[in-house]
């Protein structure tokens, strides 16, 4: 009776110690991201984007297409997996101004059904716990004076819609080009600042940089006088190699906040051969010095910058093997970061 008494205490006793000492098995880590009550708004501080409680917070996560060629990937469930599956924590909205159906070069009936897209975009990138980049995405149209009040009334609507989103980062002009100096680019930039402050106090203003966004010197050079600004730094693997990260490095150090808000694997047309060693190289330099990353781009175009394969037509509910060689690469990236790979 005795012994059976002793037996009963020694096996409580090993209970308790077994719940004490081992540790919880974690739970599959979700990418950490935005989450109001975690993450919330974030803030510019130095070169680094930090969470409202000051953590340093590393943004990364993929770029639509041309919202008027591929509108299907904006959808819930698509967006959700990108959060859940993916391991992304962004989602940026890119929305052409000239090339095909663009904001500014479309019907009225077009610039309404863009506006609505974005809109559900954003709805949909809030509800899965991601930040969302409304990009502005000039590129024929190389100077961004060329629809300048176009982008502040834009942007003025957009910031009075979402003054309440601490998820919401607004990209004011996606890629200067065609000999755009940078005092153009800041110029425009201290007028549409003013139109998205007038109601979003302090969200995150990215502006493009002069040469496609791979200027970054410029802009370092004279930067804007302004709270929760940073600068856009653009490359595409197998055509900007070492002498665009040395130049990133250079702004870096001068205390320019980079982010780089589109990427591809490729060559700069957005094809050719899927450059996976210089997209290591690239990816290593950017989260050694915390800088956040988007890829290009979320569709099924015959083209190899593109994540999914282009026999796939499926806008949700992809699979590792539905995707790209550019796409499983940068599933893999991802999910790895965000703590969910295997
Ligand atoms: C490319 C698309 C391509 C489309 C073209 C339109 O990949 O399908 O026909 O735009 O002109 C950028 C631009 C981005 C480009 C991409 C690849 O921001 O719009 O997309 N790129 O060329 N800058 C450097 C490369």
């Amino acid at each position: 009776m005795k012994k059976m008494k002793e037996l009963a205490i020694l096996c409580i006793f090993c209970l308790v110690l077994s719940l004490v000492i081992i540790p919880e098995k974690p739970a599959v880590q979700a990418a950490s991201g935005y989450k109001d009550a975690t993450s919330g708004a974030l803030h510019v501080d130095g070169t680094k984007l930090k969470d409202k409680k000051g953590n340093t917070i590393q943004l990364r996560g993929v770029s639509t297409h041309g919202l008027s060629w591929f509108p299907g990937y904006v959808n819930n469930k698509m967006f959700k997996d990108l959060h859940d599956k993916w391991g992304a924590n962004v989602v940026r909205l890119a929305m052409y101004t000239e090339e095909y159906n663009g904001y500014c070069s479309g019907s009225s009936q077009n610039k309404k059904d863009l506006k609505a897209l974005v809109k559900k975009g954003v709805k949909y990138a809030t509800d899965n716990d991601l930040y969302v980049i409304i990009d502005w995405h000039i590129l024929s149209d190389g100077n961004p004076k060329t629809h300048r009040k176009a982008a502040i009334s834009f942007f003025k609507e957009m910031a009075k819609e979402y003054k309440n989103n601490t998820n919401v980062l607004y990209e004011i002009c996606n890629e200067p080009n065609g000999g755009t100096s940078w005092s153009t680019i800041k110029s425009y930039a201290e007028d549409v600042i003013p139109a998205i402050r007038k109601y979003d106090k302090d969200a995150i203003v990215i502006v493009g940089t002069p040469t496609w966004s791979q200027d970054v010197g410029r802009a370092a050079a004279n930067p804007i006088d302004e709270d929760n600004i940073m600068y856009s730094l653009h490359f595409y693997a197998g055509t900007h190699k070492k002498w665009l990260r040395d130049r990133a490095k250079s702004a870096l150090e001068s205390g320019l906040p980079l982010f780089v808000t589109e990427f591809g694997t490729t060559d700069a047309s957005g094809n050719g051969t899927v450059n996976k060693t210089q997209s290591n190289y690239w990816i290593n330099l950017l989260d050694n010095k915390k800088v956040s990353y988007v890829n290009w781009s979320l569709c099924n175009k015959n083209e190899s910058s593109a994540l999914i394969k282009s026999s796939v037509s499926k806008t949700s509910g992809l699979n590792r093997s539905n995707l790209s060689t550019s796409g499983k690469w940068y599933y893999d990236v991802l999910r790895k970061r965000a703590g969910l790979a295997k």
